[in-house]
C-alpha cells in the first residue's frame, strides 16, 4: 500500500472538490493520473437508507487496514445536493477512521458537475484508484437509476439489506437485486434477519442469469456468458459489532479473483469505459452542435416544436442533418 503525505492528501481533496464543482481544470490531474488507474478493487455498496452501509463500510475498512491494505471511501449522495445532512452524519460515524494515513474518506454531492453525478463519481473513483488505494469503496443509497449507474462504476457490487423493514425486502422492491454480486443482510442481531435472508435467497432464484447490471452495447460477449459462473451469496453481518465482516472481506476477494480468472473483470471495465465514453461523446457532440448551429438555428427549431409544427425528435433530426451537410461529411 502507498502512503501519502499530508500535502498529497490535501491536493487530492482539492482535486475531488473541483470534480464535484464541475471545474474542468481538474482534467489536468486526471490526464496525468489516467495511466495509473485500474489497480484498485472498486467496490460499490448500495442499499436502502439506514440499512447500515456506512457502518459496514467502516467495519470493512478496519478489517482491510488490519490486513495492511489502504482504503478510499467515496460516499455519493444523490438526494441532497444542497443540505448535505447525510454527509455530516457519515463524517461523524467515520470519524474514528480519520487520522489513519491508509484511509481516505470523502463525501460527494452533485453541484452542477458536468455530465451529472455519475460522471463526477467516475472521475473521483479514477483519481482515487490512481492514487494507489488498494480498495476504493463507492457508497450510494439504492433507490433509483442514478444509484444503479454509480454502482456500475464498481468491479464488485454489494447490496445491503436490513431486517425489520416490514414484510418488504427493500432490495427486491427497489429492483436492485439484479446488480448485486454479493448480498448482505446487515443488522443480523435484529429479529427477522433469517427471514430476510430466506426472502432474498428465494428472490435470487428468480433473477434471470442475464444480469441487468452489466449490459452495455458494444461488447461481443452476451451478458449471460459474461456473468455465468458466479453465484450470488447472501451473507449476514452485524456491522456495529464487526461480526461477519471477515467473511465479507473473503467473499469480496473471491469475487475479485473470479473477475480476473473468468475475464469478466476486463469485460466489465471495457463496458464501463464504453459507457463513460458515450456519455462524454454525447456531451461533446451537443456542445459542438450548439456552437455550429448558433443560437438562431436552435431557436428556430425550438419555435417549430413549441408551435406544434414539429415533434422534438423530428426537429432534432433536422438539426442533425443540417450539421452533417454543414460539415461536409
Ligand atoms: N442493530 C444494529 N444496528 C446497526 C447495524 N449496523 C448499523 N446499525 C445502525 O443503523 C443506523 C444506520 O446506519 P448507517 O451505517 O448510517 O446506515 P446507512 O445505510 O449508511 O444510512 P444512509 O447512508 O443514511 O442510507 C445507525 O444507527 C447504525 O448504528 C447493525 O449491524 N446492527
Ligand atoms: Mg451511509
Amino acid at each position: 500500500m502507498v502512503h501519502h503525505s499530508v500535502a498529497e492528501r490535501r491536493a487530492l481533496a482539492r482535486a475531488l472538490t473541483r470534480i464535484e464543482n464541475g471545474d474542468l481544470s481538474v482534467q489536468d490531474e486526471l490526464r496525468a493520473a489516467w495511466s495509473a488507474t485500474g489497480a484498485a478493487h472498486r467496490i460499490g455498496v448500495t442499499g436502502a437508507p439506514g440499512s447500515g452501509k456506512s457502518t459496514l463500510v467502516s467495519a470493512l475498512a478496519r478489517a482491510w487496514r488490519l490486513r495492511g491494505h489502504s482504503v478510499a471511501i467515496l460516499s455519493i449522495d444523490p438526494s441532497s445536493p444542497i443540505t448535505g445532512g447525510a454527509i455530516l452524519g457519515d463524517r461523524i460515524r467515520m470519524r474514528e477512521l480519520s487520522g489513519d494515513p491508509g484511509v481516505f474518506i470523502r463525501s460527494m454531492a452533485s453541484r452542477g458537475s458536468v455530465g451529472g453525478l455519475s460522471a463526477a463519481a467516475a472521475d473521483a473513483a479514477a483519481l482515487l484508484d490512481a492514487h494507489g488505494f488498494d480498495f476504493v469503496v463507492i457508497e450510494t443509497v439504492g433507490a433509483g437509476q442514478s444509484e444503479v449507474e454509480i454502482a456500475r462504476l464498481a468491479d464488485t457490487v454489494v447490496v445491503v439489506e436490513a431486517p425489520g423493514m416490514g414484510d418488504d425486502v427493500q432490495a427486491i422492491k427497489a429492483g436492485i437485486l439484479e446488480i448485486a454480486d454479493v448480498l448482505v443482510v446487515n443488522k443480523a442481531d435484529r429479529p427477522g434477519a433469517r427471514k430476510t435472508v430466506a426472502a432474498l435467497q428465494a428472490a435470487l432464484d428468480l433473477v434471470p442469469q442475464t444480469s441487468g447490471h452489466h449490459g452495455v452495447a458494444g461488447t461481443a460477449l452476451s451478458d449471460a456468458a459474461l456473468d455465468a459462473g458466479w453465484v450470488v451469496s447472501v451473507l449476514q453481518t452485524t456491522a456495529t459489532a464487526a461480526e461477519g465482516v471477515d467473511a465479507l472481506v473473503d467473499m469480496l476477494a473471491l469475487h475479485r479473483e473470479w473477475l480476473h480468472v473468468s475475464g469478466v473483470g476486463d469485460a466489465r471495465r471495457r463496458r464501463r469505459y464504453s459507457q463513460e465514453l458515450r456519455v462524454r461523446l454525447r456531451e461533446q457532440l451537443l456542445l459542438r452542435a450548439l456552437q455550429i448551429l448558433g443560437g438562431d438555428g436552435y431557436d428556430a427549431a425550438l419555435r417549430e416544436v413549441a408551435a406544434g409544427r414539429r415533434t422534438p425528435l423530428d426537429a432534432a433530426r433536422e438539426l442533425a442533418a443540417q450539421l452533417i451537410i454543414g460539415s461536409e461529411l
